[in-house]
């Protein structure tokens, strides 16, 4: 069953925005049946309309809050077997900032909803995924970290713990997956322009639009066909750990433009 060459069945949580959708897109455009989910039905149904007819590929929506984990494991049992026989490829990519200030000014809502979505959500969609690629031996877990998993910044303190406890999952995965053939990857892309910032500023337009002036952010296209390239590797390699961002910006702390 596994042919490097054969239609891949790729899941991707948050599959309705930024980076999830343009890897909805990139999969979709090479041939491969894809399970999206996320929490907006209008917005999944739309994809899937789209992708389905242009590329004539197969995709199976599934509308569930990550940090639901009853939710992600009916939604996990929901996939029709018979279309959808394996997972090849599983993109935990659901997260999300919210708010940006020093700690002791932080609301608890907001600490809230980044913990249990970047972390406690990935690892519902993850256990709920993982005996299906235990089962068939085989498998790659790709998980969305951030430059804010690998440095800190000023004003990111929540956020950037979720990311640095992504970076510890995946680190710990690969480990503890070494004996199921089971690839594991952490992508950190450093600022990218999607709906991120707007989420982070609760829906102010231009608050989040000003955070990618004055340089040429990282675009979600870009973060998704570096996502697609570490899984057209040989079945013996394995890309532990990557981090991508624009020209302009070496880390979470260093860019031409501080992003305030
Ligand atoms: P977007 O806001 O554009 O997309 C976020 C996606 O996550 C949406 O599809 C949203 O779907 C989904 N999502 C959010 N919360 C939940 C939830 N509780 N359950 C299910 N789905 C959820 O942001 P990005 O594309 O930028 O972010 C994607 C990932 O990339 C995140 O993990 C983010 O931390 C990370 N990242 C982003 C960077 C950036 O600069 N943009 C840089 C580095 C990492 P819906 O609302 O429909 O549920
Ligand atoms: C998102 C990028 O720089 O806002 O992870 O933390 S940044």
């Amino acid at each position: 069953m596994q042919d490097q060459h054969r239609r891949k069945v790729v899941l991707i949580t948050g599959a309705t925005s930024g980076i999830g959708k343009s890897c909805a897109e990139i999969f979709a455009a090479n041939n491969h049946n894809l399970i999206l989910m996320a929490r907006r039905e209008d917005r999944l149904k739309q994809l899937k309309s789209t992708l389905e007819q242009q590329f004539g590929i197969y995709i199976h929506t599934l509308l569930a809050d990550v940090r639901n984990e009853q939710e992600v494991i009916n939604a996990i049992q929901s996939v029709p077997e018979n279309d959808f026989p394996v997972i090849d490829i599983l993109i935990n990519n659901a997260g999300l900032a919210a708010g940006f200030g020093p700690i002791d000014e932080g609301k608890t809502d907001d600490w809230n909803r980044m913990i249990d979505t970047n972390v406690k959500g990935l690892l519902h969609v993850t256990k709920a995924v993982l005996p299906i690629l235990k089962k068939q031996g085989y498998g790659h877990i790709i998980n969305i970290s951030s430059t804010a998993g690998k440095d800190v910044y000023l004003n990111g303190n929540v956020y950037c713990a979720t990311k640095f406890a992504v970076d510890a999952l995946t680190k710990s995965m690969r480990i503890d997956l070494l004996n199921h053939g089971i690839k594991v990857t952490s992508i950190n892309p450093g600022a990218c322009e999607t709906e991120f910032s707007l989420v982070r500023f609760d829906g102010d337009e231009q608050r989040a639009k000003a955070v990618y002036d004055g340089f040429t952010p990282l675009t979600p296209e870009d973060v998704a066909s570096t996502i697609y390239f570490t899984t057209t590797l040989p079945k013996h390699v394995c890309i532990n750990d990557l981090t991508l961002t624009c020209l302009t910006q070496a880390n979470s702390n260093y860019n031409i433009k501080k992003i305030v």
